[in-house]
């Protein structure tokens, strides 16, 4: 009798489709843009140094393949829970479905800069329930955050910086949130960015960004 299973990837997630990754980046791209010249940004610059100086963003941070969230990584196979995600009915149900992500906010720290993905009840289903939970060594506290608390679009890395860290970084960001950090506010054109010290600094988009996606996975 022939069996056949499904393969292990090296991980699952939505894939952004390819003119909305285009328009994503060029978001990102003006989000650095109006940073670089921002009078606050200057005077906290990326590495924390407290003087001015000249930073170019889009040479700082290297974009990464193809624009996604990932939910699952699975590692093909050797990565904790990978076959139990894999297997899973809803993962199964919805492997090649559509959906539009909701992209909430846009964040840069001097390893990453990221988008925050704020998933639907649905989306939600395909949340691994201990993907905050995995990243406690990390940002310590997480694990008690709101599951999808970790989704995000990674959109560029520092170098020598790995993506996984776009994750840590966004929940990092949403423990002083929930801490009660004010930090320091700036109104400007597509919403509230905030600085939280340490060179990280989040815009929380008055119009949340609607980005198309297929729901899949990757074998490299
Ligand atoms: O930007 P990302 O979400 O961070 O997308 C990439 C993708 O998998 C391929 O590397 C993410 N990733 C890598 N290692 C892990 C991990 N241990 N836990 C969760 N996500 C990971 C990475």
């Amino acid at each position: 009798k022939l069996h056949v299973e499904m393969s292990i990837p090296l991980y699952f997630g939505w894939f952004l489709f390819y003119t909305v990754q285009d328009q994503v980046r060029e978001t990102a791209t003006k989000f650095l843009k109006t940073l670089e010249v921002l009078e606050s940004f200057k005077k906290h610059i990326i590495s924390g140094k407290e003087e001015a100086k000249e930073v170019d963003l889009e040479q700082y941070f290297k974009a990464k393949g193809t624009l996604h969230c990932t939910t699952k990584f699975t590692d093909y196979g050797k990565a904790e829970g990978a076959k139990e995600y894999t297997d899973k009915q809803v993962v199964q149900d919805l492997y090649g479905s559509v959906s539009d992500l909701s992209l909430s906010a846009l964040f840069i720290t001097p390893r990453t800069v990221g988008a925050r993905v704020s998933l639907s009840e649905d989306q939600l289903q395909l949340w691994p329930a201990d993907a905050e939970k995995e990243a406690e060594s990390e940002v310590p506290g997480a694990g008690a955050l709101p599951l999808g608390s970790r989704a995000h679009v990674t959109l560029g890395c520092a170098d020598g910086v790995q993506p996984v860290q776009t994750g840590f970084d966004l929940l990092q960001i949403i423990m002083l949130q929930k801490d009660g950090q004010q930090g320091e506010q700036v109104d400007i054109d597509p919403g509230t960015l905030t600085y939280y010290g340490e060179g990280r600094w989040y815009l929380a988009l008055k119009e949340p960004i609607s980005a198309t996606a297929c729901f899949s996975s990757i074998y490299k």
